[in-house]
């Protein structure tokens, strides 16, 4: 058995980040599936097993189980000291982008294009319309951040950076718009995270695409 498994499925921008970290470390890890579409997480053998919460990405790590992708990252980081921010000033600074991220970025990105094309109903155009507001506003904070340097936190991409990366490699048509096209800086910052060795596209790295309703 591999030292880490995690557990995740392809569509999951959410479990994207914790896989993109483990493979970017180069770390010895195995995905494990998740029917998510099936309503695996919200069985009562997943709660009791896997996670209380009843959400992936879930880290298993000898006796641990995380969950939380900002967990998740800031523990790999800790423990190999990649991506990991310098001194306090860094890591607080991280967990301001993390969380901004979090709730606000790929927390916006991931309902909207779950809604646009996993949702059965197919989600409400009303509903729809405020996310887009949301997330454009959200996209051109971070634009405007990475503006002014390569990565979130400076010269040397972070677990920050990686949070960031949620969502957005998903494809463009995912979302009926282009991310990279609309943001200029963003656009280029994927191609920068894009470029680091162990890098790999979260439909070829994690279980599940594609997708079978
Ligand atoms: N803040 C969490 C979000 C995790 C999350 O929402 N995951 C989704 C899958 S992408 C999930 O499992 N949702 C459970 C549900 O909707 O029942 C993280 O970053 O790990």
């Amino acid at each position: 058995m591999s030292e880490y498994q995690l557990y995740c499925f392809a569509q999951s921008g959410n479990a994207y980040r914790a896989a993109l970290m483990l493979n970017l470390i180069g770390a010895d890890w195995q995905p494990v599936f998740v029917d998510f579409f099936k309503g695996e997480t919200r069985t009562p053998k997943y709660r009791a097993e896997v996670n209380e919460m009843g959400e992936a990405p879930v880290l298993a790590h000898g006796t641990k189980k995380l969950s939380q992708s900002a967990v998740i990252l800031s523990y790999l980081a800790e423990r190999t000291g990649r991506f990991k921010p310098q001194g306090e000033d860094g890591r607080l600074e991280a967990l301001r982008w993390i969380i901004f991220d979090n709730q606000k970025v790929n927390g916006f990105l991931g309902p909207y294009r779950f809604l646009k094309n996993f949702a059965r109903p197919a989600g409400d155009p009303a509903v729809l319309t405020f996310l887009k507001g949301r997330i454009d506003g959200n996209l051109a904070v971070v634009d405007q951040r990475l503006g002014k340097a390569p990565f979130l936190l400076g010269d040397q991409p972070t677990i920050a950076d990686i949070s960031l990366a949620g969502y957005l490699y998903y494809p463009a048509e995912e979302f009926g718009f282009d991310i990279g096209a609309q943001h200029k800086n963003i656009g280029a910052w994927r191609e920068r995270i894009r470029a680091l060795p162990g890098w790999a596209h979260p439909y070829d790295l994690m279980p599940g695409h594609p997708f079978t309703p």
